[in-house]
């Protein structure tokens, strides 16, 4: 056993100071430190999924990020840690528990088949990994190999911590108080029949026209990402190609970051019903930076059309309840250009819900440059 200061500090000094993810009992100590400490950044995530996106988009941003959560939640980090760090080569620590681990302490029944399968998922997803250090002498050895192997390759490294790997470490800082009578007043203003609504590159096109190279702009994954490289490929522009949901998650990990550039997030209806709850991370962190444009054709447009249920969804009203600053509607592109002019200068946490109908150019091309060489120059430019 060790105490989290004899791990966090020696991280720290290696550049560890961003900290995001979603407890665990066995983390207790570990969070509970961070959350105290001079020097750490934490990050409250919804889900574990959601930790691995704010982390890279941290990553991306300058700072050395570190992922902590319980391994049942290891499942909710598959996709990202899969088709985003991986695709992009964005080096995030990952610390995860070994909850039902086999010959270990006795534990929960929902946790038996998760311990026995947690290495073989790390080893599946090809992530290097090592048991967390339990001695003051184990924690350099670790410590350099996890920092060398980041470094070296660019991918991820895994940290598996047991039962009673930290010493406890009872919380000091008291939870911020919670709001009280939240009420909501929004309208959306939505005037247009569907077949009168614009298409989504007419709207990509009005967006880079405005922000140029002024902002960092990232797409959804699937056409919107594909639309927006055939507008006009630039250094801007993250197309997140895989990681379905995780735009914002991985917007607002970098907005954090890097508070004087504007972030834009390009989000689509199906991504976002994915994963909204990165929505309230938006809202309870505020990055006043981050503008969260919403292009909801109410369709899983890049995969053949199918209805998604957004034709019932107020999403203003969502983000209105999750806590953005400001909030915006429409299905009209001349509204929407000239909102744009708003948005470049504005200083709030902002959603903009757009509702368009769906559709593509015919041959519809994929961006010729690898996910790879957009994260090295989008990492420049934003570090720029
Ligand atoms: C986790 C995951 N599930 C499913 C897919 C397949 N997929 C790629 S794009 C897409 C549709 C996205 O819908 P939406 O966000 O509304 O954007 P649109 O296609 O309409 O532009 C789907 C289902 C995926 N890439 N990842």
């Amino acid at each position: 056993m060790i105490t989290a200061s004899q791990f966090l500090t020696p991280a720290r000094e290696l550049g560890f100071n961003f900290y995001t993810g979603t407890p665990c009992s066995y983390l207790k100590p570990f969070i509970n430190y961070v959350i105290d400490t001079d020097g750490f950044e934490f990050i409250d995530s919804v889900n574990e999924g959601d930790a691995v996106a704010i982390a890279a988009g941290a990553t991306v941003g300058g700072k050395r990020a570190v992922v902590m959560f319980q391994n049942s939640g290891l499942g909710n980090a598959v996709n990202p840690l899969t088709s985003l760090t991986y695709t992009f080569n964005i080096p995030v620590m990952v610390i995860t528990t070994l909850r039902g681990e086999p010959g270990g302490p006795a534990d929960e029944p929902q946790h038996e088949l998760m311990g026995q399968i947690t290495i073989a998922m790390i080893e599946t997803m090809r992530l290097k990994w090592a048991y967390f250090p339990q001695t003051d002498s184990e924690v350099a050895p670790a410590l350099k190999l996890a920092d060398e192997y980041m470094k070296q390759t660019n991918q991820p490294f895994v940290f598996v911590m047991r039962k009673d790997d930290i010493a406890d470490y009872k919380l000091q800082k008291k939870p911020a108080p919670s709001k009280k009578d939240i009420s909501i007043t929004h309208t959306d203003h939505f005037n247009l029949d569907y077949k009168a609504r614009t298409t989504r590159t007419p709207v990509l096109e009005a967006l880079q026209k405005e922000m140029g190279l002024d902002a960092a702009v990232i797409a959804t994954t699937g056409k919107t990402g594909r639309e927006f490289y055939e507008v006009g490929d630039q250094k801007n522009q993250f197309y997140m190609v895989g990681s379905m949901g995780c735009a914002l998650a991985f917007g607002i990990g970098l907005a954090l970051v890097r508070p004087k550039l504007k972030v834009v997030v390009i989000d689509g209806d199906g991504a976002l019903l994915m994963r909204t709850g990165s929505m309230a991370t938006a809202g309870a962190y505020k990055p006043k930076n981050l503008v969260h444009i919403l292009i909801d054709n109410e369709a899983h447009d890049s995969t053949g059309g199918q209805g998604t249920v957004t034709g019932s969804v107020s999403f203003g009203a969502i983000a209105a309840g999750f806590g953005y600053e400001s909030i915006y509607s429409t299905d009209e592109l001349t509204v929407f250009t000239e909102l744009l002019k708003k948005l470049k200068s504005n200083n709030e946490t902002t959603f903009v819900h757009l509702k368009t109908q769906k559709g593509s150019p015919e041959k519809l091309g994929r961006p010729k440059v690898t996910p790879a060489e957009v994260s090295v120059r989008f990492t420049e430019f934003v570090q720029a």
